[in-house]
This record gives C-alpha cells, structure tokens and sequence, in this order.
C-alpha cells in the first residue's frame, strides 16, 4: 500500500477521503477506492486500523477524523468485518463500508458483519470486493457540495453512458 505521507503531502493539500482497512491484505482490493478518488483529483490518505488488533488506535482514528479534515472514510474488512460499524458508531462522518472477501464464504461474512448496521449508526455498504464504487461514492459525497467536482462526475457518467451506447453498436453490428 502507498505511503500515507504521499497523500498527505502538502503540495497535493489535506486528504477528504480517509481510507483504511483492518489488514494490509485487503489492500489489492481497497487500492481501487484510492484509484477512484485519485481520478477526481480527491486527496485521500490510505492507512490500516485494525478493530481487533489495534481497537484503541482504530477509535481514535474515528473520533479525531473529522476534526483532521477528512469529510468521507472508506473502510474496509473482511471475515468479522467490524471496522466500517465500530468507525460509524465514533465519527459523525458518513462512511462507505467495503465488505472484503477472503478465502472462506466467498466474502458474505464480510458483507453480513458490515450491512446490518442498528438504527442510527449508519453504513453505506457497497458490494463485496466493491472498491471501486466505494471510492466514486466518496467522490459523490464530496461533489454535493463542492460544483467541479459534480461537474467532472457528470463527465465520467456521460463517458460511462457513450462507452456502454459503443457497446450496443458493436453487438448490433
Ligand atoms: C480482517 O481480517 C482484515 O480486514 C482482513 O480482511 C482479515 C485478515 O487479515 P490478515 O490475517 O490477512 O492480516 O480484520
């Protein structure tokens, strides 16, 4: 995973999107949120904050994010998958939960420990191994109050819209 400090350097400004998982092997997963938001031009900071192995660290990570700057979190977990939850119960930010799959349950028991959150601690849970659109929805999050950002959303939607019509014709002949 990439050196937090080169997110945070300042020549590239304060990181929006913190993004954490609770191993450095959900990296080759996660590192498509970081991709995303670096798409967009977003700063972001990646970091691991383990709520098993590192819980004393993982709830001051939570409850001192927003006062760092950081507007959005992605997290993500595998297995026992408590990480995006425990941040969402310290932090008044809106998180975007990653269930991770690993070896056994092909990543339902990610997705089960992450998706079921109780009333009033909410997690924004995408797919299993969905990164990716944990890191656009960061982007969007951001983009509703922030207008070039919305309008270089508009843009990936329009080259998302123009590559699925490319699709269509080539199948049409
Ligand atoms: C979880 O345990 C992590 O998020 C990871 O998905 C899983 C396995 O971690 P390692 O044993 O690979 O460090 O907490």
């Amino acid at each position: 995973m990439p050196e937090t400090e080169t997110a945070r350097n300042e020549t590239a400004g304060a990181p929006r999107v913190g993004i954490v998982m609770g191993s450095d092997s959900d990296w080759p997963v996660m590192e498509a949120a970081a991709a995303a938001c670096a798409e967009f031009g977003v700063v972001y900071e990646a970091d691991v904050v383990s709520a098993h192995r590192m819980p004393d660290a993982m709830l001051a990570y939570g409850r001192t994010a927003h006062e760092r700057g950081l507007q959005v979190i992605v997290a993500g977990a595998g297995g026992a998958a408590h990480l995006p939850g425990m941040l969402a119960a310290v932090t008044p930010l809106p998180v975007i939960g990653v269930p991770v799959p690993l070896r056994h349950l092909d990543g339902m028991d990610s997705l089960l420990s992450i998706v079921q959150m109780p009333a009033g601690v909410p997690v924004a849970t995408v797919s299993i191994g969905g990164a990716r659109n944990a890191g656009l929805l960061a982007v969007r999050v951001l983009a509703a109050a922030d207008p070039a950002l919305a309008r270089a959303m508009l843009a990936f939607q329009e080259d998302l819209r123009a590559a699925a019509e490319a699709k269509g014709a080539r199948v049409r002949g």
